[in-house]
């Protein structure tokens, strides 16, 4: 017979905090989702709140880079996809500060990290858009490396977490394919659309490839996701795969990879790709990036300039509060 949530509840209660790791782990291993109100353990907790509201401030701060083209779209069509790719950006932001939320932080709690400058969002979301091309190469390669990561994601012990991946990823996979519309209409384009798509792809290739984390032997993370069941691939895994994906596309739009060191292995059956540059990354981390001071300061204005709209909203909702209290 299935155990119902009361009937756990209570044999839970009645166990030492060693048992119950045990049993939440065996739990995970029998590839049971974890909802809110179930226990877990605290490092379980902390990892979620951790990982979860560096990826909702991904998708908020990931808006700015693209936002920057809305003005200067190419055509109506292309604005309007733009637009809709923004709002949709900022609609992944809410769902994933809502699932936050379930592990009892509150979202100004979260969102106020990511503005005193204490919290971590991608850091690929630091680098300038200097050409039209960047919009192109942001929904084929930075939503392709985000769908291949969240499409495991969507399958993680959370319940909530992994819902919210499910929605997103259905959009992420709308985003990639305009994304590589626009590469590909460059690539087939004039002389000077085919350099400009390339400049943009030498930018954008090996930030791209940051995206999954470190590798697995310096990821400090990696090992205790795993085995909570919220990463079901390891970093470099998942960087493999998105490689093996893109060097083959990349190949189709007639570009070339920026990597004297790239092959394809036969024995493993996979590309191999020359060092990543990761002192790079860090730099990017550390606050020295292109783009930091300029992506940090948009959010702060942004919160300053819509106090007024929350102080609005709030006092409406207390109002109302007030008045269905006196009927
Ligand atoms: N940037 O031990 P690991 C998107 C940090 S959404 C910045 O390997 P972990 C949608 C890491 O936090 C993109 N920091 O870490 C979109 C850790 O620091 P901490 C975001 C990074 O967690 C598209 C330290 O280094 N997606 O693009 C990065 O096991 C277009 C040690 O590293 C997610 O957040 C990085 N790239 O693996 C929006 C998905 N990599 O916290 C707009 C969920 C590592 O210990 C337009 N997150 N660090 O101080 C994940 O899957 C994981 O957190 C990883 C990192 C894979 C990002």
């Amino acid at each position: 017979m299935v155990e119902g949530h009361f009937g756990r509840t209570t044999r839970i209660r009645a166990m030492s905090e060693e048992q119950r790791t045990k049993d939440f782990l065996s739990r995970i291993d029998a590839k049971e989702t974890i909802e809110p109100k179930e226990w877990m353990p605290e490092r379980y907790r902390e990892q979620l709140v951790r990982m979860m509201s560096q990826h909702a401030h991904s998708e908020i701060v990931g808006m700015l880079p693209e936002g920057n083209w809305i003005t200067r779209a190419p055509s109506l069509r292309r604005k309007i996809a733009l637009i809709a790719k923004v709002q949709d950006e900022a609609g992944h932001g809410h769902y994933i500060y809502s699932a936050v939320e379930t592990l009892g932080v509150s979202r100004e709690e979260v969102y106020r990290k990511l503005l005193d400058g204490s919290a971590k969002y991608s850091h690929i979301f630091n680098y300038p858009t200097t050409s039209w091309a960047d919009i192109g190469m942001i929904g084929w390669l930075v939503d392709g490396a985000a769908i291949i990561n969240q499409t495991m994601l969507a399958r993680c012990s959370y319940g909530p977490y992994a819902r919210a991946m499910l929605r997103i990823c259905k959009e992420e996979n709308f985003h990639k394919k305009q994304g590589m519309e626009i590469v590909s209409r460059l690539c087939r384009g004039t002389a000077a659309q085919k350099a400009m798509a390339q400049e943009s792809f030498d930018r954008w290739w090996w930030p791209t490839l940051m995206m999954f984390g470190l590798p697995d032997e310096k990821s400090k993370n990696t090992a205790e996701l795993m085995q909570f069941g919220i990463k079901l691939r390891s970093n470099d895994e998942l960087r493999q795969r998105f490689i093996d994906m893109n060097v083959k596309q990349a190949q189709e739009f007639g570009l070339t990879i920026p990597d004297p060191d790239l092959y394809f292995d036969e024995d493993s059956g996979h590309w191999q790709i020359g060092p990543i540059p990761w002192e790079e990354f860090f730099e990017v981390l550390k606050g020295n990036g292109p783009c930091n001071r300029e992506r940090l300061d948009a959010k702060i204005r942004a919160h300053e300039e819509g106090r007024w709209v929350r102080e609005a909203a709030s006092a409406f909702a207390e109002k109302r509060a007030k008045r269905r209290a006196k009927q």
